[in-house]
């Protein structure tokens, strides 16, 4: 197979559908075909799960050693290390991101095969002397198939977010990667077989969320379902999961709140507000979509933002120099554009941006004000480089303004009062709060949302507490 064709991954092979039907693989920049991909049908589901049902009950991955599994595991992180370039550079051609945030990507992708890899070899359990002559114990085992569903926006990152844990901890996984970005993690799949991993450890399905995505779900020989993308379709996946009692962790939309107030150090909060919702143009679950800025702050600080804003390089995402680059696909496209065409019926003031109007699917960085709070473009997920600007009065109201939202997945906060920053950040509803700095992360922590941001957590022992099932033990020995 070369990189014109992405297969199937399914028990160590590369193999078309079993009807050998395909789709359109694009580059989204050029807004040429570059490859086909296999389109998953329910046979090829079906196939995929039974080969790592088989692996899972008959195989060694999940009875190998700890330190063993986290060698192996660090053996795959080896081979995409190696393989970076060429990771994300399909990362860049497949979803359109500029080459140098692909490579980040890359190298976050490999850092969860290591942080799992170390955090399972390493992890403990917990012991209780009970005072009737007995002591109990907790053991952490794998818990089965995992069907992992992840989104076009970090192709490779999103997945590997799902399929570390699942396979560091003993399990099996089934991958499907979006329909519009199958190409990086089909090579994560070639790459386990390389890596000599046992076959149906990491199976590979592409195609769509239906019939391939929503095959696995429905399945009753997976035992969890670990899906990113819209609020929609992650109501449907957690229905489908309810069907046999299948356990999901959904990390969903966001409605980002950035509040800046304003004893904030304005370089450094300009700095971070265009990377918040301009960072992989916008088509990022964590973009600071809603903006908050306080009055007295807030001319001096729109000059700067749009100044910035306005000067992002853009272009082709493989020049070193672009900062800045295309919309991931013509529907896409379509769907940001059409919340930016609705701006001025709705009362809203494009200040800055907006299609670029030369038949690329570039959306420019985009800046909104005045819109009013029941705008579908002030409260719906837009998911593009789209910012709505605020600004406010006081604390309490700035604190209003970001959690009014039916999204809780993260926000920001700038200021350099160092009460108000811990104070603020405990009001915020959210998964995660930035307090001056946005996008960095340690494994450790919970990641999630709440409200229609998500359910679950994951992260160190939230994605083992996801990944294993706990076992008690009580043993007599008072005899
Ligand atoms: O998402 P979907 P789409 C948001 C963002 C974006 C919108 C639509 O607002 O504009 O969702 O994007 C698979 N059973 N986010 O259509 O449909 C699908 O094949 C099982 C936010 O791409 O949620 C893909 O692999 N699987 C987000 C994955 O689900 C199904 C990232 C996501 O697709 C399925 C992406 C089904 N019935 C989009 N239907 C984030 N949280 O970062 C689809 N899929």
């Amino acid at each position: 197979m070369t990189d014109t064709f992405f297969g199937h991954v399914i028990d160590g092979e590369e193999v078309p559908s079993v009807d050998g039907a395909t789709f359109d693989v694009w580059n989204p920049w050029t807004q040429e075909v570059f490859a086909q991909a296999a389109e998953g049908g329910p046979e090829d589901a079906a196939r995929a799960v039974a080969s790592s049902r088989k692996a899972f009950d008959e195989g060694p991955w999940p009875r190998l050693g700890r330190v063993e599994r986290a060698a192996a595991v660090h053996r795959l992180a080896d081979l995409m290390e190696a393989r970076s370039d060429e990771l994300a550079t399909l990362d860049t051609t497949n979803m359109g991101k500029p080459f140098a945030q692909a490579k980040h990507d890359v190298g976050r992708s490999v850092q969860n095969f290591r942080f799992f890899a170390d955090h399972q070899r390493d992890h403990t359990g917990e012991t209780y002397p009970m005072d009737s002559g007995h002591h109990t114990y907790s053991e952490y085992g794998p818990v089965g198939v995992v069907a992992a569903i992840s989104p076009w926006n970090f192709p490779l990152m999103m997945a590997s977010w799902k399929v570390a844990p699942a396979i560091a901890w003993g399990n099996t996984c089934v991958v499907k990667p979006s329909e519009d970005t199958p190409a990086s993690v089909t090579v994560l799949g070639r790459l386990a077989v390389e890596a000599g991993f046992p076959p149906g450890v990491i199976n590979v399905l592409n195609g769509h969320g239906t019939p391939a995505g929503s095959s696995l779900t429905a399945d009753d020989r997976v035992d969890r379902v670990t899906f990113t993308g819209s609020s929609a379709t992650g109501k449907v996946v957690m229905a489908s999961a309810a069907g046999h009692l299948a356990p999901v962790s959904l990390e969903l939309g966001g409605k980002g709140a950035n509040v800046v107030f304003e004893d904030a150090d304005l370089d450094n909060a300009v700095r971070w507000t265009v990377e918040a919702i301009f960072r992989n143009s916008g088509q990022v679950c964590l973009a600071g979509s809603r903006l908050f800025v306080a009055s007295a702050i807030y001319d001096e600080f729109m000059e700067r933002f749009v100044a910035a804003a306005e000067a992002l390089t853009v272009g082709d995402p493989f020049d070193p120099a672009t900062k800045f680059a295309s919309l991931a696909s013509k529907r896409h496209f379509d769907k940001v554009t059409s919340y930016v065409d609705g701006v001025g019926a709705d009362g809203g003031t494009v200040v800055t941006g907006g299609a670029a109007d030369d038949g690329t699917w570039l959306v420019r960085p985009t800046i909104i004000t005045d819109l009013p709070r029941t705008a579908p473009a002030y409260c719906e997920e837009i998911f593009g480089p789209v910012c709505v600007v605020n600004r406010f009065d006081s604390e309490d109201e700035a604190v209003g303004l970001a959690n009014d939202t039916r999204y809780g997945l993260n926000a920001m906060l700038f200021t350099e009062n160092l009460s108000r920053a811990h104070r603020v950040a405990s009001r915020l509803r959210a998964g995660t709060v930035w307090v001056n700095c946005f996008f960095i992360r340690d494994l450790r922590t919970p990641f999630g949302g709440v409200g229609d941001s998500g359910v679950g957590r994951e992260g160190g022992n939230f994605s083992k507490e996801f990944f294993t099932e706990p076992k008690a033990v009580v043993m007599q020995i008072n005899r």
